[in-house]
């Protein structure tokens, strides 16, 4: 129950002055309302005259200063005015808002007859683009993709490749560990051959494998820490050297153009016996020698080699009965040759100014 100050016989009041009084605050607050010109000001008068500390409120102060029998009058007089300045209000703010938003909508007016503005269109990332343009050629020469894993264990990514630990070709792949003892992100994609190998064994294999590698290496404008890269594995019986040769020359002349010469230049990969690098003849100089080619009219594109019999072998085939060949390209270093792109950092910076120009 509210308690109201009692006043003394000197204090109290003429209950039909205060009426006068209140019913003054009325007539007034009702003018106020009416010169209210925006949703805010009409705020403002909300709280001004009916909030807790508004005018109206405030004449439930004088309560205490009439005889007791008046004091109900005057507190059900109160409550009439709140309600009534309420419902004026409540009026007074419909038409205001109705105002407002039609101004609104005449200063915004639409010219629907305006032709409208084309929404931007995404592109692929040269990277994308040039890994479907090898899934198209490799899915032309029977070669079907098989995902593998980015996260490998050493086991996978080295061991079962023939590289042992302390092996130093290891010093050829720099690599990120995780918390977890023997559990990396994978240098390589060649770990996938084993997957492959071991789910398809004895069946023969025609496969690519593409996807993300990291190496924990500097970053310069040919190396990356993470790049892609896609792996091909073809195993069965009779395949030779010969089979690796051609079959990759067709992909270089489709990828970069019929009369794109190419050569193989030996190498060493541990998990693969011949192994040999794939260069193409400079689409840059056109074999003349520049910047880019290093003036040796040559680009290197791939590694690959004949799969090696201790990497059957962890496959489960047996390398006295089957044979295979095996290639690991990196599709950015593609890209770069065949657009002239000089810097590898470009690709992942997240730059319009380069992505839109592909
Ligand atoms: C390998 O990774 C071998 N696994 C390839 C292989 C597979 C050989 C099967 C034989 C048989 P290499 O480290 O050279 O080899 O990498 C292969 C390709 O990946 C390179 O030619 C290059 O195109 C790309 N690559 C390697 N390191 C980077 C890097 N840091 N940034 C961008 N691309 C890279």
């Amino acid at each position: 129950m509210v308690s109201f100050p009692v006043a003394t016989d000197k204090e109290r009041v003429d209950l039909s002055k205060m009426r006068e009084q209140l019913d003054e605050i009325y007539e007034q607050s009702l003018r106020t309302l009416e010169e209210a010109g925006s949703t805010d000001e009409l705020e403002t008068w909300h709280r001004e005259t009916l909030g807790r500390k508004g005018s109206v409120q405030l004449q439930t102060r004088h309560i205490g200063q009439l005889v007791p029998e008046e004091r109900p009058h005057f507190g059900r007089r109160i409550n009439e005015v709140k309600q009534a300045l309420e419902d004026a209000y409540q009026e007074r703010a419909t038409a205001l808002r109705a105002q407002e938003l039609e101004a609104q909508m005449a200063a915004e007016a639409l010219d629907v007859t305006l032709p409208g503005r084309r929404a931007w269109r995404g592109r692929l990332h040269p990277a994308s683009q040039t890994l479907r343009d090898i899934y198209r050629i490799w899915g032309d020469m029977g070669f079907q993709v098989y995902r593998s894993r980015e996260v490998e264990t050493d086991e996978y990514n080295f061991e079962l490749l023939n590289i042992p630990q302390h092996h130093p070709a290891r010093d050829m792949w720099d690599t990120f560990h995780t918390m977890t003892p023997g559990v990396i992100l994978r240098t390589h994609t060649s770990p996938g051959q084993i997957h492959a190998m071991r789910q398809y064994c004895p069946e023969p294999i025609r496969v690519i494998l593409p996807g993300m590698c990291y190496r924990y290496e500097q970053i310069t404008a040919r190396s990356e820490i993470q790049f892609h890269q896609v792996e091909g594995l073809a195993v069965g019986k009779n395949i030779t050297m010969a089979d690796l040769k051609g079959t990759l020359n067709a992909f270089a002349r489709r990828m970069f153009g019929e009369d794109r010469a190419t050569r193989f230049r030996a190498n060493y990969f541990p998990f693969t016996e011949p192994s040999a690098e794939m260069d193409v003849e400079c689409v840059l100089c056109e074999g003349a020698g520049c910047q880019v080619c290093k003036y040796t009219g040559w680009l290197e594109i791939l590694g690959s080699g004949m799969v090696h019999p201790t990497v059957l072998r962890n496959g489960g085939y047996d390398p006295e009965v089957y044979s295979g060949f095996a290639f690991g390209m990196g599709p950015e270093r593609i890209a770069m040759l065949k657009y002239g792109i000089d810097d590898i950092r470009y690709f992942w910076s997240n730059d319009l100014r380069f992505l839109e120009q592909f």
